[in-house]
């Protein structure tokens, strides 16, 4: 493709180029973007996919399209030559409010993959108007707003397709917009297809409040992702949303293999549904209502053909996450499906004798996974860790009658964003030192030939640095922060939850402050970045936030410590935040409680740009720690099978971790008068008398090995020739982390396209 900025310039807006504003031009290219690939053919194939999510956390589009269609650098010199700078004009484009966190960016980071690798295969969810919610810090507490993304988005382009949604008592019209996906280096495309409410009325939602009115169901079904679910009126709401999304899902699934030649019958060789996580799982009773109530099936072959074609995703053994809805409420939403799941429960029952263990219905309660494992052809767990979990102990019963449909797919990342968009400097050492080759191979293992060489080394030295620089001139115009130029980075970003332990963070921070504070001066500026929200529902998460942003307040009011060490909050943290970040990190923080995060994908991301991981043996983190060896990695921590243990036996006895003199030194610091007097009292003794009392997530079990770890860790970093190679080992070896290598296998084992 041939731009040509300055001709666009005159053309649009008679003026030269050099005279337009960085908004004006930044919706100049998206145009040129967005028109370009209106003109680009979909793949093609006898079968597609349709990837089910109710999150897509795709991120700001303008670089990294510019990067997948290869005019990245052209566009970049006409910009420079008119006098302006391509990154300030990225930095107006507003990021699309779809998705929350890991399940939604890997379903971001798989379409590219899926769009790179030029298989036909869609994105399908819904068009969120205020997204999750805006994070502000106020009073040193989260505040959750509106997020009116969608006022200023440039991409959507609307579908001719719609469809009619049927509930209990009412029906609605639904609108379909479609964002195009581009792959490195592809003159075809997929698209992410984005289902709206056609009577959505945006102004149901106050300015600077979430709170809506949830009765107002024609009116209110996109408004937001994930409505808070703490009482009746939300949870009804989420299966609104669910069902909504797959009823749309279904129909252009059937409508789409028709219109490509099926008769139905062979829907399986036309269509494959992906279920990311339980909430499309609705799917499958919606399309064996279509097939018999529309099209005429009988019962049973219509579920013999859904059988064939949709399969499942666990992300989660997290009980919370695993969704079931009360079977009244399924009748309230949609009573047909409430009817037709009663009937997948019984024909379950008949095949496998009645166990209520793998029940779909349940003492009134529908399990939304149960049924996605039934009636799915395959289920698979995101790391090998998880799926072994899944197998051996969470989904047992199910493997003991299905073995050959599980199977493992560890997470992946795209390299298109994660590294070519969000570190330019590291692309570009990469391309230096192993040619470009590694831009779609992503193998960078040839990078390990140069664990001797100081040239090498010395230059990813420099691409560190200059992420740092990025990300210190992000911080300080975002939100006034100065962080010093030779301080450790040592990062956690994430959704604030208490398995993931920002709280263990927490108090390392106390420890470090107290040590400083007896003397103990580091041998340079350390600074802890934090960064996630929390859900608005979630006490004891908005509680480590107040804490977190305490001691960050705390900390830099203290003339003796705040020099050596600072605690940072990025405020709502976001994709655009995590390629700072991310890019200039030396230490990744992946400290969850063994066998409680699934995966993870930060931990992938970090590596990719060089950073040492410190973390459990949990997730994806057990893969990492085997490709790097021992001495690139720092572990501890309780192992999953002893957490596993404790759970099972109720043999963790939080209050007596917290006697122990260290450790309750460090947890009494949480409610010590100062804290009560500058913060609020009522969050902090919450969240010292849960951890003092409960910590359900152990994390005065790990304290002490993490405290000392990680001291190991600062010690190590000053040997800087050796943590070179480390970060250099890091790199090497992400090349198992692409999401590309992950498609590939879902394709093979999965979906066959
Ligand atoms: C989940 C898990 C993560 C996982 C992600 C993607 O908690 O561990 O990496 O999905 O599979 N809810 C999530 O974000």
């Amino acid at each position: 493709m041939k731009i040509d900025l300055e001709a666009r310039s005159q053309e649009k807006f008679g003026r030269p180029l050099a005279e337009l504003d960085d908004t004006t031009i930044c919706t100049m290219l998206e145009d040129i973007v967005r028109e370009h690939a209106a003109t680009m053919p979909l793949n093609e194939g006898k079968r597609r996919l349709y990837y089910l999510s109710a999150e897509f956390l795709i991120g700001r589009l303008l670089t990294n399209n510019l990067i997948e269609l290869g005019v990245y650098d052209d566009v970049k010199a006409q910009l420079a030559a008119a006098g302006h700078d391509l990154g300030a004009v990225e930095e107006r484009e507003v990021e699309p409010s779809l998705g929350n966190g890991g399940l939604g960016r890997l379903a971001a980071c798989f379409l590219d993959s899926i769009a790179t690798l030029g298989l036909p295969g869609d994105g399908v969810g819904l068009n969120y108007h205020y997204g999750l919610f805006h994070q502000r810090f106020v009073d040193l507490q989260q505040a959750a707003e509106p997020d009116g993304w969608l006022d200023r988005q440039d991409w959507l382009v609307k579908d001719e397709k719609a469809y009619t949604v049927e509930f209990g008592g009412f029906t609605v019209k639904s609108r379909l917009y479609d964002i195009d996906v581009l792959g490195y280096g592809r003159t075809t495309k997929n698209r992410l297809r984005l289902f709206d409410l056609e009577s959505v009325d945006d102004s149901l939602v106050p300015v600077n409040s979430i709170d809506f009115d949830k009765g107002e169901l024609a009116k209110n079904l996109t408004l937001f992702l994930y409505p808070d679910d703490s009482d009746d009126a939300g949870r009804l709401l989420r299966v609104y949303q669910e069902y909504f999304m797959v009823s749309n899902a279904a129909q252009l699934i059937l409508d789409e293999a028709v219109e490509r030649g099926s008769n139905l019958h062979d829907l399986p060789d036309y269509a494959v549904v992906q279920i990311n996580d339980t909430h499309p799982s609705m799917v499958i009773p919606e399309l064996v209502r279509l097939l018999v109530d529309v099209h005429g099936f009988e019962f049973d072959e219509a579920v013999s053909v859904v059988r064939r074609m949709v399969a499942y995703t666990n992300h989660t053994i997290l009980a919370e996450a695993l969704e079931k809805w009360p079977l009244e409420s399924l009748k309230t939403v949609a009573p047909r499906i409430a009817e037709i799941v009663v009937k997948l429960d019984e024909l379950e029952r008949a095949e496998n004798g009645s166990n209520d263990a793998v029940a779909i219905v349940r003492d009134g309660v529908v399990h939304m996974a149960h049924m996605a494992i039934h009636y799915g052809f395959s289920i698979n767990g995101v790391a090998a860790l998880h799926t072994k979990i899944l197998e051996d102990t969470e989904l047992h019963p199910f493997y003991e009658l299905y073995p050959e449909k599980f199977s493992n797919k560890t997470n992946g990342i795209t390299f298109r964003r994660w590294i070519m968009d969000a570190n330019p400097a590291l692309s570009g050492v990469l391309d230096d030192v192993l040619g470009t080759d590694w831009r779609t191979s992503c193998d960078l293992s040839g990078l390990l030939a140069f664990k001797d060489d100081d040239a090498v080394l010395a230059r990813l030295d420099d691409a560190k640095s200059e992420a740092k620089a990025g990300m210190r001139e992000f911080l300080w115009e975002t939100q006034g922060v100065r962080i010093p130029e030779d301080a450790i980075i040592d990062v956690q970003v994430k959704r604030i939850h208490e398995y993931k332990r920002q709280q263990m963070l927490a108090l390392y921070i106390i420890w470090k402050y107290l040590d400083i504070k007896n003397g103990n001066i580091p041998a340079r500026p350390l600074t802890i970045i934090f960064g996630g929200k929390a859900a608005p529902a979630y006490t004891i998460a908005q509680d480590i936030i107040h804490l977190i942003l305490l001691l960050s307040r705390w900390i830099a009011a203290d003339p003796v410590v705040s020099p050596h060490l600072q605690v940072v909050m990025i405020e709502n943290y976001n994709v655009s935040a995590a390629e700072r970040v991310i890019p200039a990190a030396d230490i990744s923080e992946q400290i969850s409680l063994a066998s409680k995060e699934a995966s993870g994908t930060s931990n992938m991301k970090f590596m990719l740009n060089g950073a040492v991981t410190l973390c459990t043996l949990d997730g994806a983190n057990v893969e990492i720690a085997d490709l790097v060896g021992d001495e690139n990695i720092y572990t501890f921590g309780t192992s999953s099978k002893e957490v596993e243990r404790l759970y099972a036996e109720h043999a963790y006895d939080a209050h007596a971790h917290y006697l122990r003199p260290g450790v309750k030194l460090l947890v009494d610091f949480i409610a010590n008068p100062a804290f009560l007097a500058l913060g609020n009292a009522e969050r902090l003794h919450r969240l010292h008398d849960d951890m003092a009392w409960k910590d359900w997530f152990m994390a005065l079990l790990d304290i002490e090995e993490y405290i000392q770890k990680k001291e190991q860790v600062l010690a190590d970093y000053e040997n800087r020739d050796a943590w070179r190679k480390k970060s250099l080992v890091n790199i090497a070896k992400a090349g198992a982390f692409s999401s590309d290598r992950t498609i590939r296998q879902y394709n093979e084992d999965i979906w066959h396209l």
